[in-house]
């Protein structure tokens, strides 16, 4: 029996809008990934850790009440060294991922720079000066391509090099880059480290849990200061730095008198180039010519965090909206990349109008039509691309249902952004918010992350910790579709700040004009988290290294490789990072040890995995409560600024826990 059936009306999604197209699915049988998460139960074993299919004397799969101590695969691999190995590989796939983008976007930067991508420019010199600067590239009296060209080259190193560390590990505050160093996790080069961890974690290599661990440190730490900030930087040279921009949120977003060509994935290159043309006269006449109104670009996952950041292009949610989106039957066209797409579009965009278009060289979809584009011939792909959609306007079926909701949101809060608005261009610091946090106006920062999950009431619980932790006074950085579950709940206003934040915050969010949660773009983009943290440490007050300061990393619907990426680069770096859900690593209580107790010790960060959202919060609160108390800063008391007033009456409460608490856990 499944899931749903043991529990009528279980909610799927926390959204609505997205609950009442689940439903209509349902009466037509049309199946999305909450059916199929309901029917596939995960296997208890691979779950967590502790099942070993590295050789093909297996799987081993170590189970049993001693398997810890007793435990052993055909070759005699322990319990912890499998469970540690299937961690490290999780980091290895998910930095290759951040990375292998991150490598497209510096390829692109040398074509621009060579003369050869003729449909890009360098939109932010200045930040092309800023990491010049920071990576050692002379920037005087030279040309900005020169300068572009140099900068590529150097990264391209990072990708490659045999000796010495990463550019942007100098980037990083002496404390923590001197902890790198203590624990031989300071990385050399992407490429190396995550074949390094392959290597290591292949059957007879290394099999002692802590030194696996240590590779997977140094592969993560690869990922963040490497692959994922480069790719920020690169996208924000290319394409423009970030500012506040307002946009929209859900499947009210998608038009009926109007051509929706959606964008999916992650690579904002041609996504760039379609926000390019779809306003060019030409195509808009055409669509005009079909009966349409105009053209309306939307996005999905982190491709639409990318375009939304910088154009303020709408954007249908996160990774469990994806296929609700084309169940509308208002998508015409949906190009797709790389990353988190699921493979059961190309299936469903055949039991609708919509076509699929893949547009990566580095995968296809059964079902979807294949364009594969590179920079060389940007605008020529997307037009073809849009006259695509727009020739398939007339195959719509009137939609059996209408759903228009959607909410305001505002996105575009980049590193640079966030200086400025504390002090203008010239005096831009992060005194203000340093200041605020140490008197206890802000209690502490959260950074709210990761995917959205359909083993979960989707969005549910990134929308009650949010909602929670602002109450509390502690400001939320959100990216990813940690930022697409807030924009679609309608969280991503400052208006928000009055209805629900704390008093101090409140106080804090209306003198500067921010909302209480700041999205910061994809989840690539979590490396602005990486340098805002930097840049409160340089500023004094708080600690002087990224750990030991009162934050905190939340990813609580996580089930990407990407996302366990992300998480240890983040306790790497001294973050401490909660996890929602079951553990990975819950077969090996010494793994679970080393990547709590001994990170902990080591880099004042650790990853935990835990699935109760009360959890959660009082884990987080701990953490940012203690780190106060270790830099001798005020006391947290709720309420101290600000009149206390009632936030919510009970019934509202009610409402928002109903709707937003989630089942939580796996039963099997
Ligand atoms: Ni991040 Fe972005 Fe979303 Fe998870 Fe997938 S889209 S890269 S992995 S699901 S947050």
């Amino acid at each position: 029996m499944s899931e749903s059936e043991k529990t009528p009306g279980l909610k799927k999604s926390a959204n609505e809008a997205a609950q009442r197209i689940l439903q209509w699915a349902k009466e037509e049988s049309v199946g999305t990934c909450f059916d199929r998460a309901d029917k596939l139960k995960p296997c208890p074993i691979g779950h967590t850790g502790a099942c070993c299919k590295n050789c093909h004397m297996g799987p081993c799969r170590l189970t049993g009440k001693n398997a810890e101590e007793e435990g052993r695969g055909v070759c005699g691999a322990t319990l912890p060294t499998i469970t540690a190995r299937n961690m490290v590989r999780s980091i290895a796939a998910g930095t290759s991922a951040h990375s292998d983008h991150a490598r497209d976007m510096v390829l692109t930067l040398l074509a621009v720079a060579e003369g050869e991508a003729k449909d890009f420019q360098i939109k932010d010199v200045k930040k092309l000066h800023r990491v010049a600067g920071i990576i050692g590239v002379p920037t005087e009296g030279r040309e900005t391509n020169a300068i572009a060209k140099d900068v590529a080259l150097a990264f391209l190193e990072d990708f490659r090099r045999t000796k010495g560390e990463l550019n942007y590990i100098k980037r990083a505050p002496k404390k923590t880059q001197e902890r790198w160093k203590k624990w031989g996790v300071t990385p050399r080069c992407i490429d190396r480290e995550v074949v390094e961890a392959l290597h290591r974690t292949n059957i007879g290599v290394d099999a002692d849990p802590d030194h696996l661990l240590q590779q997977g440190v140094r592969t993560a730490l690869a990922d963040g200061w490497g692959g994922c900030m480069i790719s920020t930087d690169i996208t924000d040279i290319l394409f423009g730095t970030p500012e506040p921009v307002k946009a929209e949120a859900s499947f009210g977003i998608f038009k009926e008198d109007e051509v929706n060509v959606v964008v999916h994935g992650h690579e904002p290159t041609f996504a760039e180039t379609l926000v390019d043309v779809v306003g060019e006269p030409e195509l808009v006449e055409y669509a005009k010519s079909k009966g349409a109104k105009g053209i309306n670009l939307g996005g999905m996952c982190c491709t639409a965090n990318e375009v939304l950041m910088r154009h303020g292009i709408p954007t249908a949610g996160g990774f469990t909206n994806q296929e609700i989106g084309m169940l509308t039957g208002l998508v015409d066209l949906m190009t797709v990349d790389v990353q988190c797409i699921m493979p059961s579009l190309g299936e469903l965009a055949k039991k609708f109008h919509s076509t699929l278009v893949t547009t990566s060289q580095k995968a296809k979809i059964p079902g979807a039509v294949h364009v594969p584009f590179d920079e060389h011939n940007a605008k020529e792909t997307a037009r073809k691309i849009v006259r695509m959609a727009i020739d398939n306007f007339p195959n719509r079926k009137p939609a059996k249902l209408h759903e228009n909701q959607k909410f305001p949101m505002i996105g575009g809060f980049s590193e640079e952004y966030i200086q400025y608005m504390q002090g203008g261009r010239w005096r831009g610091s992060f005194r203000p918010l340093n200041d605020a946090i140490m008197a206890g106006r802000v209690r502490g920062v959260v950074g709210l992350a990761g995917c959205d999950n359909p083993r979960m009431v989707a969005t549910g619980v990134h929308r009650y910790i949010a909602m929670e932790l602002i109450k509390q006074d502690v400001l939320i950085v959100s990216t990813g579709c940690g930022s697409g579950a807030c924009g679609t709940a309608g969280y991503l206003t400052p208006e928000t700040a009055l209805e629900q934040a704390g008093p101090g915050l409140r106080e804090v969010c209306e003198a500067i004009g921010i909302p209480p949660i700041l999205h910061l773009g994809a989840c690539v983009d979590n490396s602005r988290i990486l340098t805002i943290a930097t840049a409160m440490a340089a500023e004094g007050g708080l600690s002087d290294e990224i750990g030991g300061m009162p934050a905190v990393g939340i990813a609580p619907e996580w089930m990407s490789e990407k996302a366990i990426a992300i998480g240890v680069y983040f306790a790497a770096s001294g973050v401490p990072v909660i996890f929602g859900g079951d553990s990975p690593v819950q077969a090996s209580k010494e793994v679970t040890r080393i990547m709590t107790d001994v990170w902990l010790e080591r880099f004042k960060g650790a990853l935990h995995f835990e699935p109760d959202p009360e959890k959660i919060l009082a884990m987080a609160f701990d953490y940012i409560d203690k780190a106060r108390e270790a830099l001798k800063l005020k006391k947290y008391e709720p309420g101290r600024f600000g009149a206390e007033r009632v936030l919510m009456d009970m019934a509202a409460r009610r409402e928002l826990e109903k709707q937003a608490k989630p089942h939580v856990g796996i039963g099997y």
